[in-house]
């Protein structure tokens, strides 16, 4: 019987993908972890640091799980700041939960990459699944070893380890907290608040981005998936749509014509110029069917909506 814990579980991937396993597998199935509870968590819930590998392993048995989807993790523009505990916690954690996957035989584990294991080498437009990778961030580099561990734990123990390279998530659920792309989700909040938008990008600056939805639904297809059809045991590319910030803004200023956005990129601007414009993710469609639903335009139209109505709830 399935039964899975998630980490991370309040963080921006987390909360939607939390939902989405619960309304799949059941409530009683999915055991939510994060560092802290929030007010008026729902749900089954236990704090959990993912450093603490004692209290992982303690909590893997109490509640019997046979999957672990790990999110915890800290994003580019944080790990930055903090290169020393961004490695530590980002590869640290996932070797306590690789170890107890291969000890306690889990029959599966999920755990996210990024486009940040690509660098300013890599071909920039349609980047390849297997390409030069030399990330130029400690959160960059922490995903590249992770996905080589990743694969390591597959071919040695047989850990049923899956993995993707997400690109920007856009969600209107929750907030993302410290990364690259996490413009592209406050400029919706912002539009909708009437104010200008200061960009810490530049105007042209691409960058691969996915709604939330596809990004759970990829997700679970790909766990979902026979483990024979998975050929990637790094970490699949995949992608959605690609655009820079003056296009999304152009499209929301299709719903709020008085929109005003300007510029002032900071030292996030250095770390999107190393990564891909696009992606290339034929291997994901593939092996596993890997198809998007949601494009530009109808995200702006969603995300506009959804923000207006939870601030009049
Ligand atoms: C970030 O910007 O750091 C993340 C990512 C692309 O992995 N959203």
């Amino acid at each position: 019987m399935t039964k899975i814990l998630v980490t991370g579980a309040n963080g921006q991937l987390g909360t939607e993908l939390t939902e989405a396993l619960r309304e799949k597998y059941g409530a009683e199935r999915v055991l939510a972890t994060d560092i802290r509870k929030l007010e008026g968590q729902e749900g089954l819930f236990e704090v959990l640091d993912v450093m603490d590998a004692e209290r992982m392993l303690a909590l893997v048995k109490d509640y019997g799980i046979t999957q672990i989807y790990h999110l915890a993790a800290m994003l580019s523009a944080r790990g930055e700041q903090n290169p020393e505990l961004a490695w530590d916690l980002n590869m640290n954690s996932l070797l306590n939960v690789l170890n107890i996957a291969r000890s306690e035989k889990l029959d599966k584990v999920y755990w996210p990459s990024s486009i940040a294991v690509f660098g300013p080498q890599s071909p920039k437009k349609d980047t390849p699944q297997h390409t030069i990778m030399e990330p130029n961030t400690i959160y960059g580099i922490s995903k590249l070893a992770g996905e080589r561990w990743c694969e390591y734990y597959h071919d040695k123990y047989g850990v049923d380890v899956r993995s993707l390279r997400y690109p920007g998530l856009i969600g209107y659920k929750s907030t993302p907290g410290g990364g690259t792309t996490d413009y592209a989700v406050s400029i919706y909040h912002d539009a909708l608040a009437g104010d200008n938008f200061t960009c810490f990008l530049d105007k042209h600056t691409y960058l691969p981005m996915m709604f939330m939805s596809d990004a759970i639904q990829a997700t679970i297809q790909l766990m979902e998936a026979p483990r024979e059809a998975i050929k990637v045991r790094s970490s699949y590319n995949v992608s959605a749509m690609s655009f820079s910030p003056e296009e999304v803004a152009a499209s929301i200023k299709k719903h709020i014509p008085d929109f005003k956005i300007d510029y002032a990129p900071d030292f996030r601007e250095k770390i999107a110029q190393g990564w891909p414009d696009s992606i290339d993710d034929q291997a994901a469609r593939s092996d596993w069917a890997w198809k998007e639903s949601v494009q530009l335009e109808d995200m702006t139209e969603i995300m506009l909506r959804e923000i207006k109505l939870m601030q009049t709830i």
